[in-house]
């Protein structure tokens, strides 16, 4: 039988994108300073290129004390503020960031990098110079496809602020919006894939219909996010949706299925995702790799975000 361990190793040809979690981990030894103009550059850069979607008024109101408190204070005390939560130090702003839902911390972000540009808030000096460690992380950053890019900002935001209970504590998240009315939804179509959950969950999960969705998991089912451990069992997973899932693009291509140990059905799935924050702009290169039992209900759900477009394609058998 399958154990949640042996579940995480199916289709072990597919490639994921190893350079985030390796670029993440040198990020995290520069200097806070290092590290919040490395952002600020990068930010800059891909700017130019694609463009971030301001957030909503649903998002900033649980951030917008603490935005108006750094906006009063002077430059070198918003510099500080910065800095800090850079370094994760133990201060009330740093434990309130910690605290928010990960698109609350990208809306902060997004507002204070608005004011830094409108000069509202202490900018990165002009005549900043990265240490020679900081400039090789840029580098690579800029060498990565731009899903990959995004999804390393994210991370860098992700980790600041001071979290005590390591993430284990109640999120403060934006309202939960109303799932798409059904007869506004669209229904994706996987190539060389015909199953009933496999295609439920992909729509289910593209119309914010979390209730119904999570009734596709196994009780003791699991989701594992990319670069992350999985997430188990049906209330955290919930969770999860509620919290970091929303008006997510699904867009799955192709697929292949294949009957596996104790009547249990293995199915990979590859395509593209966008996130809100970005739409059509940035699609990201990912894998769906599902463990259904034998009543078609998901066991395990890995999320990967794959190295290169080739791996799209690569269904080895
Ligand atoms: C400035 C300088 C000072 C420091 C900082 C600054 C601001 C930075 C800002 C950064 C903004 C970054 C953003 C990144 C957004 C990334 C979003 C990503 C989303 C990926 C989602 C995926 C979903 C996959 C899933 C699927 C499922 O089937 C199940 C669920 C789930 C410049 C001021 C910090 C503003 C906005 C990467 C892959 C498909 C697993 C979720």
């Amino acid at each position: 039988m399958f154990t949640l361990q042996r579940a995480t190793q199916i289709f072990p040809e597919t490639l994921s994108a190893d350079v985030v979690p390796a670029i993440t981990a040198r990020f995290r030894l520069l200097s806070a300073e290092d590290q919040l103009a490395l952002i600020w550059y990068a930010y800059l850069e891909m700017g130019t290129t694609i463009t971030v979607a301001a957030p909503g008024a649903a998002r900033m109101q649980f951030a917008e004390p603490v935005l108006n408190q750094i906006k009063a204070m002077g430059a070198a005390e918003q510099t500080q503020v910065m800095c800090d939560l850079a370094n994760r130090s133990d201060t009330t702003i740093g434990r309130a960031y910690s605290n928010w839902s990960v698109n609350i911390k990208l809306g902060f972000w997004y507002q204070l990098g608005e004011w830094m540009a409108a000069g509202l808030v202490a900018p990165i000096p002009k005549d900043y110079q990265l240490s020679a460690n900081a400039s090789s992380v840029l580098t690579a950053l800029k060498g990565v496809e731009q899903g990959q890019q995004i999804t390393l900002l994210r991370n860098f935001v992700v980790d600041m602020g001071f979290d005590p209970q390591k993430g284990e504590g109640q999120r403060v998240m934006e309202p939960i919006a109303a799932p798409t009315p059904e007869d506004q939804r669209q229904k994706v179509f996987i190539e060389g894939v015909i199953n009933p959950t496999v295609n439920s969950y992909m729509d289910l999960l593209n119309a914010n219909d979390f209730d119904n969705l999570i009734g596709l998991f196994l009780p003791d089912g699991a989701l594992q996010p990319p670069f992350q451990k999985p997430i188990v069992g049906t209330d955290a997973i919930l969770r999860f949706f509620r919290e970091e899932c929303q008006n997510l693009r699904l867009l799955p291509e192709r697929g292949y299925a294949e009957p596996t140990d104790g009547d249990f059905t293995q199915i990979k799935v590859t395509g593209k995702v966008q996130t809100p924050w970005f739409g059509a702009n940035v699609g990201m290169n990912v894998a769906w790799r599902f463990l259904l039992n034998p009543e078609g209900k998901i066991y395990f759900v890995a999320i990967d975000l794959l190295a290169s477009p080739a791996e799209l394609l690569k269904f080895a058998r």
